[in-house]
């Protein structure tokens, strides 16, 4: 009688001791994402990409079929947030190719038609009368060079710079 119910509340010990452990493990796994997620979050998803956001419209080539960017001089400034608008009002198909300037910017996103794309850019395709939003924060200082990699356009003068400003 004795051994049962010692051994019984030795159970309810043990079953206690798991149940303690368990939550001592639930909580470190909360802790652990808050510790590792919740800046992460608050940083990105919730100052940076909330940040008030600057247009800037560039056009890549023009109705009559100038092979140029307008303007082909961009100024941005270090850590604010832009949407920049790119459209192709002209009949052939045009690229916008900064790929040291994407390196150093932070892409939020690109709206183009339905599809939002995130991750690293490097150079938009940008088809006879398409338009393309790309959402980005610049984050290092530097004067980059833009260039339309479609054969023959670049030496006929579709290329450009872009500062970023401390
Ligand atoms: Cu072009």
């Amino acid at each position: 009688m004795m051994r049962k119910t010692v051994s019984s509340q030795l159970r309810l010990y043990y079953c206690h001791q798991q149940i303690q452990r368990s939550i001592e493990i639930v909580l470190a796994i909360i802790l652990c994402w808050g510790a590792i997620c919740l800046p992460a979050r608050s940083a990105f998803a919730n100052d940076l990409s909330r940040q008030p956001v600057t247009e800037v419209t560039v056009n890549l080539g023009s109705e009559t079929g100038e092979l140029k960017f307008f303007p082909n001089n961009l100024e941005f400034e270090s850590g604010k947030r832009y949407k920049l608008i790119l459209k192709n009002p002209s009949q052939q198909k045009h690229y916008f190719t900064a790929k040291s300037f994407a390196d150093a910017s932070w892409t939020q996103k690109v709206d183009a038609g339905n599809v939002e794309i995130k991750g690293a850019i490097h150079e938009l395709e940008l088809r006879a009368g398409s338009t393309a939003q790309w959402v980005l924060i610049p984050v290092k200082s530097g004067t980059y060079n833009l260039r339309c990699t479609v054969a023959g356009h670049a030496e006929a003068g579709m290329v450009g710079k872009i500062a970023i400003a401390p």
